[in-house]
């Protein structure tokens, strides 16, 4: 074999700018840079500024100070080669980033005075950003905290993923049913974003694979490929009190140079353009499904696109840095760099590394597997069979030809392996292969993550453990040490600070600043859940976000809730798994009981609010039953003020923001063993919401920190229901042994909520009664109706309801992504802080 000889770059591309950088930038004061940025960004003046040129030179204003710190962290990074953390997504679910930014570099006093001395405001200039919506759901937005508590930590690392031009649909309510509109986000420009034409690479797709002796080794040759490029464009990630600002790298498909010679010189301009426009849709738009496998050639395409231009460019900033005079030197790459795989959708890189190190850099297949083992780890999300990605062969040696022979090695070398230390075990052997052969040939992702990766990590206990039990409980006894667990966590910035102000002021007055990067020091606020006036004070907060929440209710639906009453709030994407039916159930239930007369049953309102995956028909169902629901119940004048629904539209990061500060009860009611962990509850909980939730995915380890008497937990355990189902569940026993909810359930199957189409839920109704009831709602029913009673009961009693809140804010360190991303640095990655 040649020795490599790499080819090494002068200066790092990824910070042109910073070269020999030693002093900061000098910054304009705050009010002064606004007004020079209205002139020379804007070209506007105070007279004719709207309120988005407002935003425009707030984010201007704000991303001067994010540069002049992000060109001296790439400068250290530089200077010192730490080891690098390359964390591979293919959604971040950043929302809005100004007012974040200004949190984080502790401008946002400053921001505001200056917009309010020039008559403006900063609430107002926020609301005109677009969030970038990145992503779909708990996944994405874990991504997101991540990278926040990365940059905080001053850990180096680098996220890396898609510039989709359309993020997450818009959902709208149309006739009480989802509408999906684009996300046009990139409309009015993106001024967080660089692009980086310098950092380009060719992807290629398709053609075929020759194999070629040279020099006494057989040489693999990927040819007649069609070639994509992929451009970088950075986003900035400032951590919190903190020079460290990171990078998100985001990838834009863009058609060659060469394409164009070649096409448009063939005379034929309209096909040409054409065909650039069909290259360049692989950026296009992102997969709005969360938690469900496509199986669509673009998807495939999405995936190796991103994780092979990353792979690229991770090998080329490791080579700007090294020179590689003999094949040993490659054993550095591990010492250098560590690769996250976040849940399967990057799991192609473990074969792109593959063949980047033996195809092109000509590294021996042993060697280059040997890095390539110390170098990835794999995060699974998800136990949902109909989450887990395979694609079938053909497609995917069509698309990566050199690919999947490169994984059929892999298989090879890995089932050799397997059946050496398992020997006789045929069936293992097929169980674990990358190669499914029992539905038409598949390839495995999940399989190909576990056995290219050094850990494979789940993302709470319980599940982490189910993860031993069931999914991987091959590989747990192939590999007993690969298996671990890394329990989800969320970042306070966002989620405390800026999303709950009053809160937040609350908090620091009375226990001091410092939570926010320590979470640990909200315990100091166990005690004040004893005093009166803290108590009193801590109400009147959560009564001013409701207030908050209530106007933004009222806006968007039209409909006017009692911010006196229980807010009853259920955000989360649509899935029959996580049970919004069930809760529409108990609200059915209640409105039953106020028509009959019961009295003293607490004022609610119940809020849903998570967007359905537009191909989800069941999903959309109940979507529209929700609000079918609420229209009945709303308008009927014998409920008056005791319960009102509402479907909150378009649940996105920036409504979060202000959906959980304004949140009482925190529903998470998922089917025991479904909800690998959950990431929502720990924003309810650290907002002061008692939660409502059966023992399933993070819910058990909040429990175990707010202690059992401050949360409210019901239903089947995983054990139970796993023991339910193997003893022949049978719904109707329980639709005829209760009235109450039989009741329900017929009110729903005779069109009661729809007078205008009596059958229209008769699938939902079909689903509960005659297909199983695949999550055991009826099972878990009278438990739930049960416990939400005991809730109803302890709001009437403010002080014991506000004692417990306060409980569960001061016990939810546990759940800060610094804990979180602390265990992965420390126990996974080997990254240290700079
Ligand atoms: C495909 C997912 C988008 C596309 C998951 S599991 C699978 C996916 C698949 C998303 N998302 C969620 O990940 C969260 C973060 O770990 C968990 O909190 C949540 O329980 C899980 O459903």
């Amino acid at each position: 074999m040649n020795p490599t000889k790499s080819n090494p770059l002068p200066t790092d591309k990824i910070a042109p700018a910073m070269a020999n950088l030693k002093t900061t930038p000098k910054l304009t004061p705050v009010k002064q840079a606004l007004q020079n940025h209205l002139i020379f960004s804007s070209f506007k003046t105070s007279a004719t500024a709207t309120n988005r040129d407002w935003y425009d030179v707030s984010a201007y204003t704000v991303r001067d100070h994010v540069v002049a710190r992000w060109v001296k962290t790439a400068d250290a990074y530089a200077e010192q080669d730490p080891k690098r953390l390359y964390y591979l997504s293919l959604e971040f679910l950043i929302g809005r980033m100004l007012s974040n930014a200004a949190l984080n570099l502790g401008i946002q006093d400053e921001l505001s005075d200056g917009l309010t001395t020039l008559g403006h405001s900063l609430e107002r200039a926020v609301e005109l950003e677009q969030d970038a919506a990145l992503g779909n759901g708990g996944l994405g937005r874990l991504a997101a905290c991540f990278l926040d508590s990365m940059a905080t930590m001053n850990i180096p690392a680098t996220g890396y993923g898609i510039r989709y031009e359309f993020g997450m649909f818009k959902q709208s309510i149309e006739h009480g049913q989802q509408v999906e509109n684009p996300d046009n986000w990139l409309r009015y420009g993106n001024i967080w974003e660089f692009q980086r034409p310098e950092a380009t690479y060719n992807i290629k797709f398709y053609g075929h694979v020759l194999h070629v002796l040279e020099h006494n080794v057989m040489n693999s040759h990927w040819v007649d490929a069609e070639q994509v490029v992929a451009m970088a464009y950075d986003m900035p990630v400032p951590g919190y009190g903190t020079e460290t600002v990171n990078s998100l790298r985001l990838w834009s498909a863009k058609a060659t140079r060469e394409f164009d010679l070649r096409h448009f010189n063939d005379g034929n301009y309209e096909r040409a353009v054409e065909e650039r426009v069909e290259t360049e849709t692989i950026s296009k738009v992102l997969y709005p499904n969360d938690a469900s496998a496509s199986g669509r050639e673009l998807r495939l395409k999405q995936q190796y696109f991103f994780v092979s231009a990353s792979i690229q460019d991770i090998l080329r900033r490791f080579l700007s840095v090294h020179t590689m005079h003999t094949p040993a030197d490659w054993a550095l790459l591990p010492e250098k760099i560590a690769i996250q795989l976040n849940d399967t959708h990057p799991a192609i890189g473990v074969a792109e590394m593959m063949y980047q190190l033996v195809d092109v850099h000509r590294l021996s297949w042993d060697f280059a597997w040997g890095l390539v083992n110390k170098i990835f780890a794999y995060t699974n999300h998800t136990l949902m069979p109909e989450a887990l990605e395979t694609w079938s062969v053909e497609l995917f040696g069509s698309l990566l030809p050199r690919h999947l022979e490169i994984i059929y090695e892999i298989n090879w070398q890995f089932l050799s392996w397997v059946s050496r230390n398992f020997p006789g075990d045929a069936d293992l052997l097929r169980r674990v292969s990358i190669i499914d052969e029992t539905q038409g040939r598949r390839v495995r992702m999940a399989h190909l993550a576990v056995v290219g990766s050094h850990t494979v990590n789940g993302v709470a206990a319980l599940h982490s453990e189910l993860l031993k039990t069931t999914l991987f409980a091959d590989f747990h006894k192939i590999y007993p040490n690969k298996l671990t667990n890394v329990t989800n966590g969320i970042t306070p910035r966002r989620w405390l600070n800026q999303a709950n102000p009053l809160l937040t002021a609350l908090i620091s007055k009375a226990i001091g600043d410092g939570f926010q990067q320590d979470l640990a020091k909200l315990v100091k606020l166990t005690p004040l859940a004893d005093d009166k006036d803290f108590r009193k004070a801590f109400r009147a907060v959560k009564l001013a976000n409701k207030q908050r929440l209530a106007a933004k209710i009222h806006s968007h639906t039209g409909i006017l809730v009692n911010p006196n009453s229980l807010f009853d709030v259920q955000i989360k994407r649509i899935h029959e798994y996580k049970r919004q039916l069930l809760n529409v159930l108990h609200v059915i239930t209640l409105y039953n009981r106020i028509r009959a007369g019961e009295q003293n049953l607490t004022p609610r309102t119940v809020i849903f609010g998570g967007k359905a995956a537009p191909g989800y028909w069941m999903a959309k169902q109940i979507i529209r039953l929700i609000n079918d629901v609420a229209h009945v119940v709303n308008n009927d004048p014998a409920i008056g003020e005791q319960l009102k629904v509402v479907f909150y539209p378009n649940y996105d990061v920036s409504s979060a923001e202000i959906l959980f500060p304004g949140s009482d009860l925190s529903e998470q009611i998922s089917t025991a063993g479904t909800e690998a962990s959950g990431t929502g509850n720990m924003k309810m909980a650290l907002n002061g919401a008692l939660t409502i939730g059966t023992l399933d995915g993070a819910n058990v380890e909040i429990k175990e920190e707010v202690g059992d008497d401050n949360i409210f937990i019901f239903g089947l355990t995983t054990p139970q229901v796993a023991q339910t189902k193997a003893n022949g569940y049978n719904p109707r026993d329980y639709y005829y042994n209760n009235p109450g909810l039989k009741q329900v359930l017929d009110m729903i199957g005779s069109g009661f909520f729809s007078p205008d189409e009596h059958n229209r839920y008769q699938a939902i109704i079909d689903n509960l009664l005659n297909n199983g009831d695949n999550y055991l709602l009826l099972a878990d029913y009278a438990s739930y109706i049960a416990t939400q009673d005991e809730v109803g009961k302890l709001y009437q009693n403010q002080e014991e309801w506000s004692r417990r809140a306060i409980l569960n804010v001061a016990r939810m360190a546990k759940f800060s992504s610094d804990r979180t991303i602390g265990e992965y640095a420390n126990n996974i990655w080997n990254v240290k802080s700079l």
